[in-house]
């Protein structure tokens, strides 16, 4: 069996959305982000950065922090959403794109323009600006494929899963989809799929899934 720490956030939902995915058991565990409970010393014995995700796996003695390496790991041990061959490589490669660009610039925007507007402009200007870019390289990408990494068009894997909740934020970031048509479609595309509905809600039900 899993635990599962999280909280209703695109790190979190990433991870709730590949357990559902792989339809594994496992038991989620509230870690409420809003309240400072990322901070208590249980927490940080599996999550020394003190945020979430984080995952115990009893059957392995295994616990991990850090959604990157949590997918690279449910990836290996069930056998699901890595690509096979040399299409590991830029699952991997978007992989990080994601965890290097997409999480710290679009999380960025939710501070300073959805959260403290005014406070900074060159802050809003620096990251929005970012965030359009980094939503032009992915559309770019999705031009022939329906999935970000994998063969011929692609297929689905832990990268999808990785960068959809972030695009799920898009009116946060104050982006209209209809600017980057293949996004739009490719977020559409995994928002309809049962498992991605019921990961959203984990640890609890907040808002349906954003649709464009
Ligand atoms: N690179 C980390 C980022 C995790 C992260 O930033 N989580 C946020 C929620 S999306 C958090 O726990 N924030 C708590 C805080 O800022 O104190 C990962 O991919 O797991």
């Amino acid at each position: 069996m899993i635990d599962l720490y999280t909280w209703t956030t695109p790190n979190g939902r990433k991870v709730s959305i590949m357990l559902e995915e792989l339809g594994v058991p496992y038991s989620t565990h509230s870690i409420d982000i809003s309240k400072g409970e990322q901070f208590a010393p249980e927490f940080l014995k599996i999550a020394p950065n003190n945020r979430i995700p984080a995952i115990m796996d009893h059957e392995t003695g295994i616990s991990l922090m850090e959604t990157g390496a949590i997918m690279l790991y449910l990836a290996e041990k069930y056998g699901r959403f890595l690509p096979e061959g040399d299409d590991k490589w830029s699952a991997i490669e978007w992989l990080m794109w994601q965890m290097g660009g997409v999480g710290p610039m679009f999380g960025q925007v939710h501070h300073f323009v959805k959260y403290n507007r005014g406070q900074s402009s060159y802050a809003e200007e620096r990251y929005s600006n970012e965030a359009k870019r980094l939503y032009g390289v992915l559309n770019t990408r999705l031009k022939d494929r329906i999935f970000i990494a994998g063969a011929e068009r692609g297929e689905y894997s832990i990268t999808d899963m990785a960068t959809w909740p972030w695009v799920s934020r898009f009116e946060w970031q104050e982006i209209d989809l209809n600017d980057y048509p293949n996004v739009k479609d490719w977020y559409v595309r995994i928002a309809e799929r049962p498992a991605v509905q019921r990961g959203y809600q984990v640890p609890k039900y907040i808002t349906k899934v954003p649709m464009p």
